[in-house]
C-alpha cells in the first residue's frame, strides 16, 4: 500500500536530518509522528518513528519516572489557566514584571544577567491564575537545549523588550527569527506538535514610563513585519498591566466552568479550566476519568437557551457556564 506522505511530513523529516541537538531531534520526531498519515501503508514508518523516539527520550533522560525531569530547573509544570514564559534580552525588565504581577521573588538588578534560572509565579486575572515564568536573558546563540524546550513547552510567550533601548527592534527581530528557525513559531501547528502560532505571542514593551517610549512603539509597528500584538507596559507605574492580564487570558483560549450539585448553589470559588470548545463530557473527564463514563444527565446555566437546560454530553461549553452533572 502506498504511504502517501505529506509535505508536512517531509518538512519534519528534513528538520530531523538537520537537527544537531537531542531537543531538536526529539521535536522533529514528534512532528513526524504527528504528521505521518495514519493508515496501513505507514504502519512500519510509524513503528520506526516510535522506536527512535523512545530511544532518544531514554538517551536524553526524558523518560517519565527517571527523575531527571524534576531535577531540570527549566522544566516547570504549567499551573492555573496556562503558562506564559517571558523571554527577552538582558536588563529588559522581565524579572521586574514577574515580581510586580505575581507573588514570585525574582532577582531585579541594574546590571545584566541577574537572573540565572527560571522562576515561576502566579498572576491573578479575575477569578483565575495564570502562570508567568521569569527566565535568564535571551542571548543569540547562547540558549541551552533545556531552555529551548521550556520555550517550546509553554502555552504562550511574552517577548520583553526595553522601549528605551535603541537596539530593542533588533532584539525583537532576532527573537522572532530564532523562534521561527527552531520551528517554535509556525504559521500553523499540526495537532500533537508543540509549537506556537503568532497569536500566542505578545510583545511587552517595558519601561513605558521613561520619555520617548511612544516614538519607539511607532517605529516597531512600522519596521517589524508581522509584529505580534505589542503592549507598552511599566513595572513602575503599572501602565497597561491589566491589559496584559486580560490579553493573556484571552489568547490562552481557555474557559472557566463552575460546577454545582443538584439543589445546591454553584461553587463559584474554584472554576475548572478547560480548553475552548470543550464539551460536558470533557468537563466530567477532567473532574474524574470515571465520571465521563458514569455521567447520565447534565444541566447548564449561562450559554444554554434557558437556565438549567438539560444538555447532551457533546454540548460545547462557554466561558463562565455553570454545570450540574448527575451520575
Ligand atoms: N523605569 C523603569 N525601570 C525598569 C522597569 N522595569 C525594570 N526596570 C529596571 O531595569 C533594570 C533591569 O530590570 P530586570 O527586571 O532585572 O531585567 P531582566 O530582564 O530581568 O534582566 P536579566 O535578568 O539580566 O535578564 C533594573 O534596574 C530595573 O529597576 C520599568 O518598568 N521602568
Ligand atoms: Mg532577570
Amino acid at each position: 500500500m502506498p504511504a502517501n506522505l505529506t509535505q508536512q511530513y517531509y518538512a519534519a523529516e528534513e528538520a530531523y536530518k538537520k537537527a544537531s541537538t537531542y531537543e531538536e531531534k526529539l521535536a522533529a520526531l514528534e512532528e513526524m509522528l504527528a504528521t505521518v498519515p495514519k493508515h496501513k501503508g505507514t504502519e512500519k514508518i510509524q513503528a520506526e518513528i516510535k522506536k527512535r523516539l523512545s530511544r532518544m527520550r531514554k538517551e536524553s533522560g526524558q523518560t517519565q519516572g527517571s527523575g531527571s525531569r524534576q531535577e531540570d530547573p527549566f522544566l516547570i509544570d504549567a499551573q492555573g489557566a496556562g503558562q506564559v514564559l517571558l523571554l527577552g534580552p538582558p536588563n529588559s525588565g522581565k524579572s521586574s514584571l514577574v515580581q510586580t504581577l505575581t507573588n514570585a521573588k525574582t532577582q531585579v538588578a541594574e546590571y545584566p544577567f541577574a537572573t540565572a534560572l527560571p522562576i515561576p509565579g502566579m498572576m491573578k486575572f479575575e477569578d483565575v491564575s495564570i502562570q508567568l515564568v521569569d527566565t535568564p536573558p535571551y542571548v543569540p546563540d547562547g540558549i541551552p537545549g533545556n531552555f529551548i524546550s521550556a520555550i517550546r513547552n509553554s502555552h504562550m510567550l511574552a517577548l520583553v523588550i526595553d522601549l528605551t533601548d535603541p537596539d530593542c527592534i533588533d532584539h525583537l527581530m532576532a527573537m522572532l527569527e530564532f523562534l521561527r528557525e527552531k520551528r517554535i513559531l509556525r504559521e500553523e501547528v499540526p495537532p500533537g506538535v508543540q509549537a506556537l502560532t503568532l497569536d500566542k505571542i505578545l510583545v511587552l514593551g517595558s519601561k513605558a514610563d521613561i520619555a520617548q517610549w511612544e516614538e519607539m512603539v511607532e517605529m516597531i509597528e512600522e519596521l517589524v513585519p508581522d509584529c505580534p500584538t505589542l503592549v507598552p507596559v511599566s513595572a513602575v507605574t503599572g501602565c497597561n498591566l491589566d491589559r496584559f492580564r486580560a490579553l493573556a487570558f484571552e489568547r490562552l483560549q481557555v474557559i472557566r466552568v463552575y460546577t454545582k450539585r443538584p439543589g445546591k448553589p454553584a461553587d463559584m470559588e474554584r472554576p475548572f479550566i478547560l480548553s475552548a470548545n470543550s464539551t460536558v463530557s470533557d468537563l466530567a473527564h477532567s473532574i474524574h476519568k470515571d465520571l465521563a463514563d458514569s455521567l447520565r444527565t447534565a444541566k447548564v446555566w449561562g450559554s444554554a437557551k434557558f437556565d438549567g437546560q438539560a444538555v447532551n454530553h457533546d454540548y460545547v461549553l462557554a466561558d463562565r457556564d455553570i454545570v450540574e452533572l448527575n451520575d
